[in-house]
């Protein structure tokens, strides 16, 4: 299907827009839970507090992160990875919150993906400027799992690409109680999130907030 004008500019917007194989999104169906996720992400951060992680190019993130659940995605100089341990407390990261988990369980099933057990929340904080060069997310065991991801806060440009780095990416503008979902073939989509546009919000100031759930993982079967 091909993108929609309103994707970027101007109103009615789609309830549920399809951006190929296995990725729609779902506006606004975590506004209802916006506040109470908002909550919950300051007693996250409250025992794995926000932090700029390094790239094995040595590069500081402009995006601050911290992780949920029974694994947490970071990087250092030694590589990206998953790991049960916080390395800035030496501690395990904090359970997922029940208002989180059930989300992105509601969330996956509304896109074809009933069963989605999320073991992993990357907790994303871009400021004004911040931004996500094009990557893929292949740190995880699982890649029939769906990513699930949630935007809360300042509205972000999603840089949505194709399987090979070279693809154009098509913008996609996501805003706050956005909810998408990106399983199948999109599973390995190239990807990135533009540099954040300065603004207040009413539920976060001048800041964005990204959960996105995985599957990181080895499935028990
Ligand atoms: C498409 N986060 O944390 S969420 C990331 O807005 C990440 O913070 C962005 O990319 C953010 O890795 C984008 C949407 C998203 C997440 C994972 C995907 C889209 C995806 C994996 C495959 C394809
Ligand atoms: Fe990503």
């Amino acid at each position: 299907m091909a993108i929609q004008p309103d994707l970027l500019h101007g109103l009615p917007m789609e309830p549920l827009v399809h951006l190929g194989a296995g990725a729609v999104v779902l506006r606004g169906f975590a506004l209802p839970e916006a506040a109470d996720l908002l909550v919950a992400v300051e007693a996250v951060a409250r025992e794995a507090p926000f932090r700029h992680m390094v790239t094995p190019g040595g590069f500081t993130m402009s995006v601050a992160m911290t992780n949920c659940g029974e694994v947490g995605w970071i990087t250092d100089r030694r590589g990206y990875r998953y790991d049960p341990i916080d390395p800035t407390t030496g501690r395990h990261w904090p359970t997922m919150p029940a208002v989180f988990s059930d989300l992105a369980k509601r969330a996956a099933a509304e896109a074809g993906f009933a069963g989605f057990m999320p073991d992993a929340c990357l907790v994303n904080r871009y400021e004004p400027g911040a931004r996500l060069s094009l990557h893929q997310d292949r740190n995880e065991q699982d890649l029939s799992a769906p990513i699930v991801s949630v935007s809360l806060g300042l509205p972000a440009t999603f840089l949505f690409g194709g399987l090979q780095r070279s693809d154009r990416p098509r913008r996609v503008r996501l805003d706050s109680g956005d909810v998408a979902v990106w399983g199948g073939p999109t599973r390995l989509a190239f990807h990135g999130v533009d540099p954040l546009a300065d603004g207040t919000h009413a539920l976060t100031g001048r800041c964005r907030i990204n959960l996105t759930f995985r599957r990181a993982a080895c499935t028990p079967r």
